[in-house]
């Protein structure tokens, strides 16, 4: 994944037409297309394939699980054709591990869920979300998720994450600011219901991108 325009797209629709058609229409003004369970649930795994067509894929699955399934999730989503998968760490070492052994084995990146960005990340996440990222960067994940809801804790995860990438959703739609996550030290923002939901989306995606470019 290139860092070009320091957005991607969180393309949470269900429907494989529609999914396709956002796709090519803001591939020029996003890195990377997050890909989750709504849109897999919707049109199958082979989807991954299809819209890699138009951008690297991220594979939202955030696996949480015993090291063989975490394994098994993994590996089926980088044959599908992603170019990474993003889990969580409050399963341990072991899990997290087994993610980032079969990401290597694909060439593919691993990334590591530190603290939700809405409000109900607050009651569990939160407290341990500084232990969730030293984890991710013991266990050589390549990057992190952070709030962009909370720039602070993206500064805070920024500080023990070092140059770990660091991905951040939250913008729009939640109430998060692109330029301010990018500035609080995010890589990328990712950004779903203002872009897909938008009359234009590929106009929505330009500007989020130029507001990303002017705060530098
Ligand atoms: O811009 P939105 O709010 O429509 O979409 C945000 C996307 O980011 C959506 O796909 C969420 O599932 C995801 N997300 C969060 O909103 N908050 C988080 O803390 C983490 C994620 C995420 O992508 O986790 C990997």
């Amino acid at each position: 994944m290139s860092k070009n325009k320091n957005l991607i797209l969180a393309l949470d629709v269900t429907d494989r037409t529609r999914a396709v058609a956002i796709s090519k229409d803001v591939a020029d003004y996003v890195d990377a297309i997050k890909i989750g369970y709504p849109l897999v649930l919707g049109a199958g795994l082979g989807i991954i394939n299809t819209i890699s067509e138009f951008a690297p894929v991220i594979a939202d699955f955030k696996v949480a699980d015993i090291p063989n399934t975490a394994k098994l999730i993994c590996d089926l989503a980088f044959r599908a054709g992603a170019g990474a998968v993003i889990v969580h760490g409050f399963t341990g070492h072991d899990s997290l591990l087994e993610c980032v052994r079969v990401g290597r084995e694909y060439r593919g990146d691993i990334l590591v869920v530190t603290e939700m960005s809405h409000p109900g990340a607050l009651d569990f996440m939160a407290p341990e979300a500084l232990k969730l990222a030293r984890l991710a960067v013991e266990s050589g994940a390549c990057g992190v998720v952070a709030p962009a809801t909370r720039p602070e804790r993206v500064r805070e995860i920024r500080r023990i994450v070092g140059d770990l990438t660091i991905i951040s959703p939250g913008v729009g739609a939640q109430g998060g600011s692109a330029a301010e996550a990018i500035r609080a030290g995010a890589d990328y923002v990712i950004v779903g219901r203002s872009i897909y939901n938008a009359r234009n989306p590929r106009i929505e995606a330009e500007k989020i991108v130029r507001e990303i470019e002017m705060c530098r």
